[in-house]
């Protein structure tokens, strides 16, 4: 599963915004780097220059040096910069919906020890009813409601998150039981999950995304078998896409959902 190529910095990125989180990230390592050769260097020279000598009595008073009251301004508006003028906006972004949320994919992430279930509405484009009455965990994961004529068409997969290349995806993430994490390095998406709560997140594949299949995995230690609970984003064409669609349809009907519906 994923075909990613981990690299020597950051993974494959395939979202098309996702470039806005690497500024970020290229930006506050390179800041880091020089605070840290900067203070490096002055600790050292410290070490050197106040070192204990015969015949020397350490001064406590203050020293009203300049140059070191115009680094620490310098440095507090850098980070002012960084704060207001890059990462907020970012996060801004990130957290309301994408631009072109009219012709989004909608998906209901519900997370559990240790898989991620996705529902898609199916095309109706209504999400069926659920209850936790409902829950069959080989036959009905999300517990769809039977008696909900929207939760017929609905469909649900375990482990796989199939999008379309150019098209943005809203997905509510919600948690069955623990804390999760639900993170896909290649679309830069990363949200904790909290029972009892549902997040909004979106991305959006690029136009030229490779297709194919790529990691998703919990990034939150959430119980003995954390290390399995890894899912694959499809990058699809619409047509494959379809394709996905069509082969589901039939298998995932909740139990009792068809005997219902003849009536
Ligand atoms: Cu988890």
């Amino acid at each position: 599963m994923g075909v990613q190529n981990p690299g020597y910095w950051l993974p494959v990125d395939l979202s098309k915004y996702g470039y806005k989180i690497d500024d970020l990230i290229n930006i506050i390592h390179v800041f880091m780097l020089i605070l840290f050769v900067g203070w490096g260097i002055f600790f050292v020279y410290c070490l050197v220059r106040f070192r204990a000598k015969p015949g020397h009595r350490a001064n406590p008073e203050l020293i009203h040096a300049k140059g070191s009251k115009y680094a620490e301004i310098g440095v507090a508006i850098f980070e002012a910069v960084i704060l207001l003028g890059f990462s907020m906006p970012v996060w801004a972004a990130y957290k309301h919906a994408p631009p072109d949320k009219d012709k989004a994919q909608h998906v209901r992430v519900v997370a559990q020890q240790f898989a991620w279930n996705f529902h898609y509405p199916g095309p109706d484009g209504i999400f069926g009813k659920t209850d936790q009455k409902y829950i069959d965990e080989a036959a009905n994961p999300v517990g769809l409601d039977p008696n909900d004529p929207h939760a017929l068409d609905d469909i649900v997969d375990v482990n796989n998150l199939h999008v379309i290349r150019g098209k943005p995806v809203m997905l509510r993430l919600s948690s069955k039981d623990v804390i999760h994490s639900f993170w896909i390095p290649v679309m830069r998406v990363k949200q904790d999950v909290i029972p009892g709560t549902v997040f909004p997140i979106w991305f959006e594949p690029a136009e030229n995304a490779t297709l194919g299949e790529f990691d998703i995995t919990c990034a939150q230690l959430c119980g003995n078998n954390h290390f399995k609970m890894r899912g694959a984003v499809h990058i699809d064409t619409p047509e494959s896409f379809q394709k996905w669609l069509d082969s589901k349809k039939v298998s995932t009907q909740p139990v009792n959902a068809e005997e219902e519906f003849k009536e």
